[in-house]
C-alpha cells in the first residue's frame, strides 16, 4: 500500500471529530489528516421508544467511550425531554450542544443526520433504530467503511452468545452491520460498568457521614436505624403493589420505602390517601414510612440503590445497576406482547439464582414471577419467604456481581471489537 493511500485510509478511519471535514455534498471526498492521529470518532443514534432505558443505556455508553477510551462521541437523540430527566444540563431547546464531553444532536426527524453530514469511524445504531438513509449512503461512500454496530437489547437467553457479533451485509451497499448483543454470560457483549463503579460504591458503603448526608439531602430523613429495611421502588404500574404495601405496613420491623417519582407514584398516593405522591412527599402507615424522591441523574440513582437493602428495578439499565449494587433485587421486566418477556425473565433467573439454596431460589423465583403478574399470588407468604431468605439473597447478590463481571464491561468489549475492525 502506498503512503498516499495509507494516509487516506488513516484519515477515513481515525480522525478527530473537530478536524473532520463535513461531507457537505454527497460526493465530497474526505480530507487527509496526519496518519498518526488515532482518535476514534463515534456516532451513536438513539430513538427513544418510551421511558428512560433507551437514552439511559446510550448516554452511559457514550460517556464511557469518551471518558474511558478517549473516543470522540456524538449522540443523536430524538427525545431531549427524556434525556433531560436523567441529565439535567441538557437544554431541550437546542439542536446541538455538548454535555460531559459528548456532542449531543437533537435527532429531529428520521432523515436528519446533523446540520453537516459527517460520518464517524464507528457508528452505533441503538436497539435497531433506523439510521438516516443519507447517512448510510455517506457511510458507503467513505474511503474506508465505518464499523457499523447494532447495539441490541439485553437478554440473558442462551442464544445471545451465538448471535453476538454476527455480521449482516447490507443488501445494496458495500457495508456490513454487526449485531452486538449485551448479555449476562461470557461470550456475549456483557453489560455496561464504569471502571470506578465498585470503588465509588465501596466509598459510599464505608462512610457513615457520606450516607447520612445522602439521606438528609435526598430523602430529608435521618440515616435509618439498623433494624430498618430500606427498599427502593422503581417500577411500572403494577396491580400487585397494594398487597405488598400492606405487608410492609404490617411488618414487625420498620420499613422505609424510597420511591422515585414516576409510573408507580399514583398507586402510592392511593394507598396513603393522598392527592399525589410527588417528590418531597413523606407518608407513614403502620411500620411503613414512604418518601417520594425527585428523579435524579444516573449517578444519583446508583446511590439510591446503594442506600437500600432491597431494590425494585425495571426495564434494562436499572436492572443492570441493581446487579452492580450487589443487593437483592426484584425485576419488573419490560412487558411484551404474548408474554414474550417471560422466558427472558426466567433466563435471567437461571443465571442469577443458579447457586442459591433451593428454598431461597424458589422464594426468589416465586416473588419475581408474582411481581411480573404470573399466577395468583399470596403476598403475605411471598413476602415472609422472601424476607426469611434475605441473608442468602444478600450473599448471592455479592457473589453474582463478581460472576457478572466475567462477561466484561460492554463499553470495553465494544471498543476492543471496533479496534480490531479498524486495524
Ligand atoms: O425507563 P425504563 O423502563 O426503560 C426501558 C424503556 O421502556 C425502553 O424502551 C426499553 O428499551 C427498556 O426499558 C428495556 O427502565 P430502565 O431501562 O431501567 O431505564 C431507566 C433509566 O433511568 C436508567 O438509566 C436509570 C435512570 N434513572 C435515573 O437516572 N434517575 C432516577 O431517578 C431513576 C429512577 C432512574
Amino acid at each position: 500500500m502506498s503512503a498516499a493511500s495509507r494516509a487516506v485510509v488513516c484519515n477515513a478511519s481515525r480522525t478527530p471529530r473537530a478536524a473532520r471535514k463535513p461531507l457537505a455534498q454527497p460526493d465530497a471526498q474526505p480530507e487527509l489528516h496526519a496518519p498518526d492521529d488515532t482518535t476514534i470518532a463515534c456516532d451513536i443514534f438513539c430513538a427513544v421508544i418510551d421511558n428512560f432505558g433507551d437514552i439511559g443505556v446510550c448516554w452511559r455508553l457514550a460517556r464511557q467511550l469518551a471518558a474511558e477510551h478517549g473516543w470522540q462521541v456524538r449522540l443523536f437523540v430524538d427525545d431531549l425531554r427524556a434525556f433531560h430527566a436523567l441529565c439535567p444540563v441538557i437544554d431541550t431547546g437546542l439542536a446541538r450542544q455538548s454535555a460531559q464531553g459528548i456532542v449531543v444532536e437533537h435527532w429531529r426527524e428520521p432523515t436528519h443526520a446533523g446540520d453537516t453530514l459527517e460520518v464517524a469511524d464507528v457508528v452505533i445504531e441503538a436497539f435497531a433504530c433506523e439510521l438516516p438513509p443519507v447517512y448510510v449512503a455517506a457511510m458507503a461512500r467513505r474511503a474506508r467503511a465505518p464499523v457499523w454496530l447494532n447495539l441490541d437489547y439485553l437478554s440473558a437467553e442462551d442464544w445471545v452468545a451465538d448471535f453476538h457479533l454476527r455480521p449482516s451485509p447490507h443488501p445494496r451497499y458495500p457495508l456490513v452491520k454487526t449485531f452486538f448483543f449485551p448479555g449476562l454470560a461470557p461470550g456475549t457483549g456483557g453489560v455496561l460498568k464504569e471502571h470506578d463503579l465498585d470503588a465509588q460504591r465501596a466509598a459510599f458503603d464505608a462512610s457513615e457521614s457520606v450516607r447520612a448526608a445522602w439521606w438528609r439531602d435526598r430523602v430529608g430523613a435521618p440515616l435509618p436505624t439498623a433494624d430498618t429495611t430500606v427498599i427502593s421502588l422503581f417500577a411500572y404500574e403494577n396491580p400487585a403493589v397494594d398487597a405488598l404495601l400492606e405487608q410492609w405496613r404490617d411488618s414487625a420491623s420498620p420499613i422505609v420505602l424510597l420511591v422515585p417519582e414516576g409510573r408507580i407514584s399514583g398507586a402510592l398516593a392511593r394507598f396513603f390517601s393522598l392527592p399525589s405522591f410527588a417528590a418531597g412527599t413523606h407518608a407513614q402507615r403502620g411500620n411503613l414510612a414512604a418518601h417520594a424522591l425527585a428523579f435524579t441523574d444516573q449517578s444519583g440513582y446508583d446511590r439510591l440503590l446503594w442506600a437500600s437493602d432491597l431494590n425494585f428495578v425495571r426495564g434494562e439499565d436499572s436492572f443492570v445497576r441493581a446487579q452492580w449494587a450487589a443487593r437483592p433485587f426484584v425485576w419488573h421486566i419490560y412487558p411484551q406482547a404474548d408474554d414474550a418477556h417471560l422466558p427472558k425473565l426466567d433466563a435471567a433467573l437461571a443465571h442469577y439464582a443458579r447457586s442459591l439454596p433451593t428454598a431461597a431460589r424458589d422464594a426468589l423465583t416465586r416473588f419475581w414471577h408474582a411481581w411480573n403478574g404470573v399466577g395468583a399470588p399470596d403476598w403475605a407468604t411471598l413476602w415472609a419467604d422472601f424476607s426469611r431468605h434475605r441473608p442468602a439473597l444478600t450473599a448471592r447478590a455479592t457473589q453474582w456481581a463478581h460472576e457478572l463481571a466475567r462477561a466484561g464491561d460492554l463499553a470495553g468489549n465494544l471498543a476492543r471489537f471496533a479496534k480490531t475492525q479498524l486495524k
